[in-house]
């Protein structure tokens, strides 16, 4: 374990957790029954995950789209990572001390709140507690909590009145795994730690489900050290949604919970049958929490196509803000989503409650789709024409979508081409191009390989 970098350890936790459905749920029926006094169907009480009306609970989520993740504690103080203090090994007594200079400055969450809106993002997640084990709520539990400590007031609150304010749906991040806690790692082979520190993590999330209103997404980060059983994730998750009917909760509680999380790229479609949701949650450098020396920006084009293929599989994108210490967002963050917000305002109408788009292949552009409309979103812009190969389906008219302009369409067997564009893109980030089709849009690229004409001997 000490010669694997954290990387690989989470790769090795990442293939785990792809076989986590099955797996976490085999065990779930070798276990003793968690609600055997609740349930008058002790299988069905070993088996919860979520409750069955997911569809509805998940409608506005699959609309939004576009979410934003905020990353804030006592690292946000420390500006190195929000893993400092493990990959530095900083006693847990001096970095306690960071509470101190943890000052975040009044109405902080509002301003963040604003950008959200302001990038077209419709929903926020932030830390309520990170691993570092800082709570920025109020609880009875323990003492180690902001309104105890530096801040003097629960940042949660703040949070969820400014989330509100701007129109945004709320979500709260947890992490089960707790580098303060005394039990929280000897909870994995001694069972009285175990039964304290699942007590305690259990109250805790219903301290987050109890005080603050409707909240409507719950974010589990971490299980280590345990796995579902030894989290009691069945009757976690029981709790939450006897809490907040209406919740969505993601997989990382080591249940499938509603919507997987795949973690720096761009997730792929979920197995077949399966439906819950998927969202990508990003770094727009490369650091989660607020990390001075990290200037790996990303570009406001890298992030509108991030969001593009996102919305093309059927996905969502969580993407992150590290505010330092006094709450306020990194110069270079808010440049990105300014660019990103002016796009959306343009464009937005071809991300939310955009349907899954099979039309795919292309070295310059993505697609998203809603009905019988196709938009191609040209971000490496070739100039004069663009064009689609394997289209099968009829293209009834286009416009440049981004000046109004209408665009001449040259459909052949295996090419749909558009063309009298501008030699310059209209729309630096992505030009999106509005397509109209007979049905919905369809492509064969293989059909392209195999049956176009070919020449020579
Ligand atoms: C976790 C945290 O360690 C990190 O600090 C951040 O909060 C991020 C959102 O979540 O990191 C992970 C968790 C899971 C995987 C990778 C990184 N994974 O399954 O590959």
């Amino acid at each position: 374990m000490a010669e694997i970098s954290r990387r690989d350890y989470f790769k090795l936790m990442g293939a785990g957790a792809a076989a986590l459905g099955i797996a976490g749920m085999n065990f779930a029926c070798k276990s003793a029954p968690e609600h055997p006094a609740t349930s008058t169907n002790p299988t069905e009480a070993e088996e919860f995950n979520t409750p069955p009306n997911r569809e509805q609970r998940m409608a506005w989520w699959h609309q939004a789209r576009f979410g934003m993740f905020i990353h804030f504690g006592l690292y946000s103080v420390l500006g190195r990572h929000e893993w400092a203090m493990e990959e530095e090994g900083i006693p847990v007594v001096e970095y306690m001390k960071l509470d101190q200079q943890f000052k975040p400055k009044p109405g902080f969450a509002k301003a963040w709140a604003r950008l959200a809106k302001q990038a077209g993002m419709k929903y926020m997640v932030m830390t309520t507690k990170h691993h570092e084990g800082f709570c920025n709520f109020a609880t009875d539990l323990t003492t180690y909590c902001a309104p105890k400590q530096g801040p003097g007031r629960d940042l949660v609150k703040e949070y969820v009145e400014a989330a509100r304010s701007e129109g945004m749906r709320v979500g709260f991040y947890y992490s089960l795994m707790d580098w303060h806690h005394p039990d929280g790692a000897r909870c994995a082979h001694d069972e009285a730690a175990r039964r304290r520190f699942v007590d305690y993590t259990h109250g805790l999330i219903r301290d987050l489900m109890s005080h603050y209103g409707k909240i409507d997404i719950l974010w589990y980060d971490v299980a280590w050290p345990l796995d579902a059983k030894g989290w009691e994730s069945s009757k976690m998750n029981r709790m939450v949604f006897d809490l907040q009917p209406d919740i969505i909760v993601n997989n990382r509680n080591k249940l499938p919970g509603d919507f997987s999380t795949p973690e720096q790229h761009v997730g792929g479609p979920l197995k077949k049958g399966d439906n819950r949701g998927w969202e990508t949650c990003m770094t727009m450098n490369d650091s989660w929490g607020y990390n001075k020396g990290d200037d790996d920006w990303k570009s406001p084009k890298t992030v509108v196509r991030d969001l593009i293929h996102c919305s093309q599989g059927g996905g969502n994108y969580l993407l992150n803000i590290g505010p330092m210490g006094d709450g306020s967002i990194p110069e270079p963050s808010v440049r990105i989503l300014t660019a990103v917000g002016k796009w959306m305002e343009k464009h937005g109408n071809t991300i939310y409650g955009s349907d899954i788009c099979q039309v795919r292949n292309s070295t310059y552009a993505g697609f998203t789709r809603k009905g019988n409309t196709l938009y191609m979103h040209v971000y490496f812009w070739p100039g004069e024409y663009v064009a689609i190969g394997g289209l099968k389906t009829k293209v009834n008219s286009a416009r440049i979508m981004t000046t109004g302009q209408p665009v001449k369409v040259e459909q052949s067997e295996f090419q749909a081409k558009f063309t009298g564009l501008p030699k310059k893109a209209p729309d630096d980030l992505a030009t999106v191009l509005e397509i109209e089709c007979d049905g919905e849009p369809v492509q064969d690229t293989l059909w392209v390989r195999e049956d176009r004409p070919r020449d020579g001997v």
